[in-house]
């Protein structure tokens, strides 16, 4: 009596333990489900159990590219039999696998005779029906062939594409496997022509249109607006605001480079950016490397590996006027005119309606004293 009790406990210990591990597997493949839909691999498993498993496989996990694979490329798909057990082997097959029509057509099918020898059949023919997406095979094992137990491939499925994604999108050929028409259960047979109990699992194929394309947005100084033209002293400094956006689907690293005319001002490198997304960069733009005189400002990107839209990875600003610290308005001469309009602004901070980036002279987002100092400093002098 005490051992039976002791029987039932650890019987009773054993299922919760099993139901533990249940529950442990059931928030995995939860977890891989949430994890796998973020990304475009599409598997799906059903049903919880170890053991045998009907598996539709694709090559490459079923995701192809299009700087890799064209319109009218080959790939395979293979069923197969996973750990199928030694006390309830295998001895026939028979399933329905079907795809979305018109995005891929089955071109061949090639049948795995060597798991039974005898073997009866292939059963079905024609066993490919591409207007409606669909495949149809049975084969049986024959005395004396033994049940087979283990793994192995069914048959071999030669699938062609048919269809091109559209430009920066994907196309899918969902992948289904199902029970032949007429039965309730009967894709994997042991000896007595009964089901073996399996769960399925199916890799689907998706062909994703690869654009690698880096753009430059905007570029806005912080002298952006001055009227009648955007000046800086020489040896001074401009701040630059540089957007940028990654309008392709792959994660790119890359430099960018500022140019006065012709000459380098500023690089930054290895800047990353995900797919779809954008960034601010921001630089000091510094004249003391520049002569007084009329830059063009332009931003550039050098061109990542496979892209071919590079017309936006150069932006050219608008023109800066490197002249002599204290000429405003860029007229080549620091007099009262220039004072007049550090007056306009004197106390005004940046973004204020009274604030003038040109009367900004030494760059520190403030028009005030330090600035007529400098003004002043430089008060009659002109160049040209
Ligand atoms: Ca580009
Ligand atoms: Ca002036
Ligand atoms: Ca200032």
């Amino acid at each position: 009596m005490k051992d039976f009790i002791g029987v039932c406990s650890r019987d009773r210990n054993g299922l919760r333990d099993k139901n533990h591990i249940r529950m442990e597997v059931l928030v995995s493949l939860f977890l891989a489900a949430f994890l796998t839909g973020m990304y475009p691999v599409h598997q799906t498993i059903y049903g919880l159990d170890y053991g045998p498993v009907l598996k539709l496989e694709t090559e490459n996990n079923g995701i192809f590219y299009t700087n890799t694979t064209s319109v009218g490329d080959y790939f395979t798909v293979s069923m197969i039999a996973e750990n199928i057990s030694e006390d309830r082997g295998l001895y026939g097959w028979e399933f329905v696998v079907t795809w979305d029509p018109g995005v891929v057509n089955c071109t061949a099918e090639t049948i795995n005779t060597n798991i039974w020898s005898p073997y009866l059949g292939p059963w079905v023919t024609p066993s490919i029906d591409n207007a409606a997406g669909e495949y149809h095979q049975s084969v049986t094992g024959e005395e004396p062939s033994p049940s087979f137990y283990g793994t192995t491939w069914l048959v071999n499925l030669t699938f062609q594409i048919l269809q091109a994604p559209p430009e920066g999108g994907s196309i899918i050929a969902d992948f289904t496997i199902g029970i032949a028409p007429g039965y309730t259960a009967y894709c994997l047979l042991d000896e007595l022509a009964e089901e073996i109990p399996h769960r399925f699992a199916v890799t689907g194929f998706q062909f994703i249109s690869v654009i690698h394309d880096i753009a430059v947005l905007s570029i806005v100084t912080s002298k952006s607006g001055c009227l009648p033209m955007e000046t800086v002293g020489k040896g001074y400094t401009a701040e630059m605001n540089i957007t940028i956006k990654n309008q392709g689907n792959f994660t790119e690293t890359f430099n960018i480079t500022v140019y006065a005319n012709t000459t380098m001002t500023n690089t930054i490198t290895n800047l990353t950016l995900t797919s779809g997304h954008s960034s601010v960069i921001s630089l000091i733009w510094n004249t003391t490397n520049l002569d007084l005189g009329n830059y063009t400002i332009s931003a550039n990107i050098t061109q990542v590996q496979d892209e071919t839209d590079v017309i936006d990875n150069t932006l050219t600003y608008g023109s800066i006027l490197v002249t002599i610290p204290g000429d405003v308005n860029g007229d080549k001469s620091i007099n009262n005119t220039d004072a007049s309009l550090l007056g306009n602004a004197f106390d005004s901070f940046f973004g204020d309606s009274a604030w003038n980036g040109n009367a900004d002279i030494n760059n520190d987002e403030c028009c005030n004293a330090k600035d007529a100092v400098i003004l002043g400093t430089h008060f009659n002098e002109h160049w040209e």
